[in-house]
C-alpha cells in the first residue's frame, strides 16, 4: 500500500540538458505541490544555468549522490540512454519513486531487471517518460476508442517525423530511443501487446546497412489488430507525430499543428513545429503534474516500468527483424498485478 504525501516534495533532476531543462521549468512553473531542491549535471555551466532557473539548494555532479541525498525525495531522471537502467536502481534500492525519461533501459532484458526488482519491493516506484499519453489530442483519440463507440479497433498508424540529426544514426539508436514512443504509443492505443513484428528501412547510404534514415514497421497485435509505423529521422523540414486509430464503425486520429492556417499571396500554410520539446510542449506539463500528484496520492498512474519494458521488448524484436529481413515474433510474459490500470 502506497502511503500519500502532504507536504512540498523535494525532487532531485538529474542531467541538466535540454530534455532536463523542461523537467525543471516545469516543475519550477507549473506544479505547486513540488519543489526542484538538487539538479545534477557533468557539465558545471549547463548545471549552474539550470539551477538558476529553479533555484535549486544543491548542486552536484554525480546522480547517485543526488539519488541519495536526503532532501530528495522523488528523482526525475533526463540524463543520456545509456544511464537510466542503472540510476533507475539506485533510486528502487533506497526507495525513492522516479520518474525515468524513455527509453527505461537500453535492451528489454536490463528493463526486465528493473521490472523484477519493483516487484520484489511490492510497490511501483517507476514511472517511464513515454509522455504521449498525457497529449491532449492523443488522449482524446484514446478516450473515443476506448469509449467503444467506433466498434472494435482494426488498425493502428503513426507517422513519426524527425528534422534530422548531425551525424547518421543507427538502426539500434533509431528502434530504442525513437521508434519506442511509437512502440508504446501503439500498444496504448490497441490496449493490447504487440505479437508479431516486421521491419524495413532506409539507410543513409548503401555503404552504411548500420544506419537508418527512415524506418518502417509492420505490427500484429495478439487480439487480431493489425499496425504501421513510419518512422523519419532525417525529413529535413519540422517535427511531427500523428496517430490514426481504424474500428469498425469510424476512425479517429489526431492533427499535430496546432498552429493557424494561413492564407496569404496564392498559398495556405501552417507553421510547423522544429522539435519534441515543442510539439509536446503541454504533454510535458501534464507529465509532470501527473507524476507529483501521484506520489502526493500514492497512486502511481501513467506509463509503469512493464510499459517501459513491453516497449523495449518490441523494440528488440524489430531490431533483430531489421537485420534479418524476417518478421519476428514476440512473446508478452504474463504482467503482473501492480501493473494493471485502472480501465
Ligand atoms: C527523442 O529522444 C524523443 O524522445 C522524441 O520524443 C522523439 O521524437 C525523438 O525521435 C527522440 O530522439
Amino acid at each position: 500500500m502506497n502511503t500519500q504525501i502532504l507536504h512540498t516534495i523535494g525532487i532531485g533532476v538529474i542531467g541538466a540538458g535540454g530534455m532536463g531543462e523542461r523537467h525543471v521549468r516545469n516543475l519550477a512553473n507549473e506544479v505547486t505541490s513540488a519543489k526542484v531542491v538538487a539538479v545534477s549535471d557533468v557539465d558545471g555551466e549547463r548545471l549552474a544555468q539550470v539551477v538558476g532557473i529553479c533555484k535549486a539548494a544543491h548542486a552536484l555532479t554525480d546522480g547517485y549522490e543526488l539519488i541519495n541525498h536526503p532532501d530528495v525525495e522523488a528523482v526525475l531522471i533526463a540524463a543520456p540512454d545509456r544511464f537510466h537502467a542503472a540510476l533507475t536502481q539506485a533510486c528502487l534500492d533506497v526507495g525513492k519513486p522516479v520518474l525515468c525519461e524513455k527509453p527505461l533501459a537500453q535492451s528489454a532484458t536490463e528493463a526486465k531487471r528493473l521490472v523484477d526488482a519493483e516487484i520484489a519491493g511490492g510497490r511501483r516506484l517507476i514511472q517511464v517518460g513515454l509522455m504521449r499519453e498525457y497529449d491532449p489530442a492523443h488522449f482524446k483519440v484514446k478516450q473515443i476508442i476506448d469509449s467503444g463507440a467506433l466498434g472494435r479497433v482494426l488498425a493502428f498508424r503513426g507517422v513519426h517525423v524527425n528534422v534530422g540529426s548531425l551525424t547518421p544514426r543507427t538502426i539500434e539508436d533509431v528502434i530504442v530511443n525513437s521508434a519506442v514512443h511509437d512502440l508504446h504509443s501503439a500498444r496504448w492505443m490497441i490496449g493490447d501487446e504487440v505479437s508479431r513484428v516486421h521491419v524495413d528501412y532506409v539507410p543513409y547510404s548503401a555503404d552504411r546497412p548500420d544506419t537508418a534514415r527512415l524506418v518502417l514497421i509492420q505490427l500484429h497485435f495478439r487480439n487480431g489488430a493489425v499496425g504501421h509505423i513510419e518512422c523519419n529521422v532525417e525529413a529535413g523540414y519540422g517535427y511531427e507525430v500523428d496517430v490514426k486509430l481504424t474500428a469498425e464503425r469510424g476512425s479517429a486520429e489526431t492533427n499535430s499543428l496546432q498552429s493557424a492556417v494561413v492564407r496569404q499571396h496564392q498559398q495556405r500554410g501552417q507553421w510547423v513545429e522544429a522539435d519534441w520539446l515543442q510539439r509536446f510542449e503541454t504533454a510535458y506539463v501534464h507529465e509532470v503534474r501527473a507524476w507529483v500528484n501521484a506520489l502526493r496520492s500514492g497512486a502511481p498512474t501513467g506509463p509503469s516500468a512493464w510499459d517501459g519494458y513491453m516497449s523495449l521488448l518490441v523494440a528488440d524484436a524489430c531490431i533483430a527483424s531489421a537485420r534479418s529481413g524476417q518478421p519476428v515474433d514476440v512473446e508478452a510474459p504474463p504482467m503482473a498485478e501492480m501493473y494493471r490500470r485502472a480501465p
